[in-house]
């Protein structure tokens, strides 16, 4: 029996797709990287206590040369793709990331995102709401449930959180982190705050794929299981 993509990458070539027809383009930026672009430019001091919501694996370099870090989430893509690009500019960047935190169910120490930007003249986060239902009903399909609830991320003012519903353990699952993109963010990026406003997200890509497939646990994902290359519908031979 032929193997196939692992249903990480059939994801992300998915998100592509529907963002795609949505008006976004595709961001990468390195997994090796600099503390500015994962916390400074995201409006996340030093000495401020929200660095601690991102355990992160720090990396040895040369004297003179900067701390340098495993990136914790997606996030710092939004800043390089706004150098580069300038606004306005709507983007998604996928990739993996790393955190050093304990495991569990819904908890990996490397996991997959999917970062999304929209930065124009008028935008508000309604367009926010709008992007991510129609997201969820392409993705997923009519009666996918999502629920927005206040949080707080130094790099978006106002901020939520984005739960869905898992239909399979009958219970609400925390996605994604979103909001409005903070005006500090965007002028670290070389964007005029008082011109453009923007939108954000940050979900979990195998949390989306647990509840698009009844997957029980995220550890499962990168533990070499069979069933993630041959199919969940199908029995190996
Ligand atoms: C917030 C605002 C923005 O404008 C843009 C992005 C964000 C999200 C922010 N960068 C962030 O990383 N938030 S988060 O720590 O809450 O993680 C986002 C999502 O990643 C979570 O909702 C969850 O779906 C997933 N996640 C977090 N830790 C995880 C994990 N998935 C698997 N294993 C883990 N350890």
């Amino acid at each position: 029996m032929p193997g196939r993509l692992h249903p990480v990458s059939i994801a992300i070539r998915d998100f592509a797709a529907i963002f795609g027809r949505m008006g976004f383009g595709v961001a990468y930026g390195p997994e090796l990287e600099t503390e500015w672009y994962n916390f400074d430019a995201l409006n996340i001091p030093p000495d401020h206590p929200s660095r601690d919501m991102w355990d992160t694996f720090w990396v040895k370099t040369k004297a003179g040369e900067g701390r340098a870090l495993l990136r914790t989430h997606t996030s710092p893509v939004q800043v390089r793709a706004l150098e580069k690009h300038g606004a306005p500019i709507r983007v998604i960047a996928p990739g993996k990331v790393f955190r050093n935190e304990a495991t569990d169910a819904t908890h990996e120490a490397q996991f997959y995102q999917l970062e999304g930007l929209a930065v124009g003249e008028n935008i508000s986060l309604a367009h926010l709401k709008g992007t991510l239902d129609r997201f969820v009903r392409e993705y997923f399909d009519a009666s996918a449930k999502l629920r927005f609830r206040p949080s707080y991320f130094p790099f978006t003012e106002p901020s939520v959180e984005v739960d869905m519903w898992f239909p399979a353990q009958e219970k609400w699952l925390e996605v994604m982190g979103a909001g409005m993109v903070h005006p500090k963010v965007l002028e670290n990026a070389g964007v005029d705050p008082a011109k453009y406003q923007g939108f954000a997200f940050g979900a979990g890509i195998e949390r989306l794929l647990m509840i698009k497939h009844g997957i029980p646990d995220a550890r499962l994902f990168h533990s070499g299981d069979i069933r993630f290359v041959y199919g969940f519908d199908e029995k190996p031979v």
